[in-house]
């Protein structure tokens, strides 16, 4: 991908972990790549086709004045953050955070902390089979669509399936949505559990019944094995429940690890069924 960069672009800021630093302030300096493409800019010879380097210095600096931190790592996030929100073409971004007249007493040239953000693909299964199901994961969907983390959310039709797993249980009401997040996967499953949470959800029997179920189905190509979380998701491609919102949203979408894609998948669980 192609690269915008700005070199320690200087801002006067009052970030620190001490008084005084919030006071007198300091000078930091700010190294930016922002990742894009500019191919349609550069052959067109037009700035609306790209990203204007001088409006990304000018949201640094806004960003850098207006808030104060204490440590340079929320001042590379929060930079990072803003510019991937206000700058659609910027696909992701590295941010650094230099401090040379850091409260330090020794020698040396500047302390600095570097991060890179960028948006993702997240594909995220729904479900319920308490209460107002339908209204549960639409809220949970307005939920998604209004966080600042998350955008181009589109979502499946919702569909009635039966019990899954333990099926000594009302019916579900099943969907699917694809978005483009900065989020990374973890931060993404807290976001789902704290949205769980708000729907009242409790965690009684393994695939028993639930006001509302958010599952990470994808991110990316990634493949993460932790013990809190496993993504592509364990089981879906042998859940006609996933597998039919999915195939209507993003059929081409591969699954990393089997190599087919959703079509694919759905194709063959339909056939074994
Ligand atoms: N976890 C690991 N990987 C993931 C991931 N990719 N996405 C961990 C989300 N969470 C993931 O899940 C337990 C833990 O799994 C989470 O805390 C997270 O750290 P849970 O939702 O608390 O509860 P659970 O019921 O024990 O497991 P899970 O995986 O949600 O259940 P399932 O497998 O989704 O099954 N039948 C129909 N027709 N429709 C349904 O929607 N759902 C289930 C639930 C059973 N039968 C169903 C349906
Ligand atoms: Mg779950």
């Amino acid at each position: 991908m192609d690269e915008i960069r700005i070199d320690n672009l200087k801002v006067f800021a009052h970030h620190g972990v001490f008084e005084h630093e919030n006071i007198n302030g300091q000078n930091f300096y700010v190294n930016a790549v922002l990742y894009t493409d500019t191919e349609k800019a550069g052959t067109l010879d037009r700035l609306e086709c790209s990203t204007d380097y001088g409006s990304v210095c000018a949201l640094i600096y806004k960003t850098m004045t207006r808030n104060t931190f204490k440590l340079i790592e929320s001042v590379a996030q929060k930079t990072a953050l803003e510019i991937l929100q206000n700058f659609p073409l910027v696909e992701s971004v590295d941010i650094e955070i230099r401090k040379p007249e850091a409260p330090v007493e020794m020698d040396f040239e500047s302390l600095s902390v570097k991060v890179h953000r960028g948006w993702h693909t997240a594909v995220i299964a729904l479900g319920s089979n308490i209460g107002d199901s339908r209204k549960y994961i639409e809220n949970a969907v307005e939920q998604l669509e209004n966080s600042e983390y998350i955008k181009y959310v589109k979502v499946s039709d919702f569909i009635v399936t039966k019990p899954y797993g333990y099926t000594e249980q009302d019916d579900f009401l099943n969907g699917a949505l694809v978005c483009r997040t900065v989020l990374s996967p973890h931060s993404l499953l807290d976001l789902l559990h704290d949205i769980e949470n708000n729907a009242n959800r409790t965690r009684e029997i393994h695939w028993g019944p639930r006001t509302l179920d958010l599952d990470i189905i994808f991110y990316d190509d990634n493949v993460i094995d932790t013990t809190d979380l496993t993504v592509p998701h364990i089981d879906m491609h042998n859940r006609d429940f996933v597998l039919k919102p999915l195939n209507q949203l993003i059929p081409y979408y591969r699954h990393p690890i089997l190599n087919l894609t959703v079509a694919q998948l759905f194709e063959k669980l339909t056939k074994n069924d």
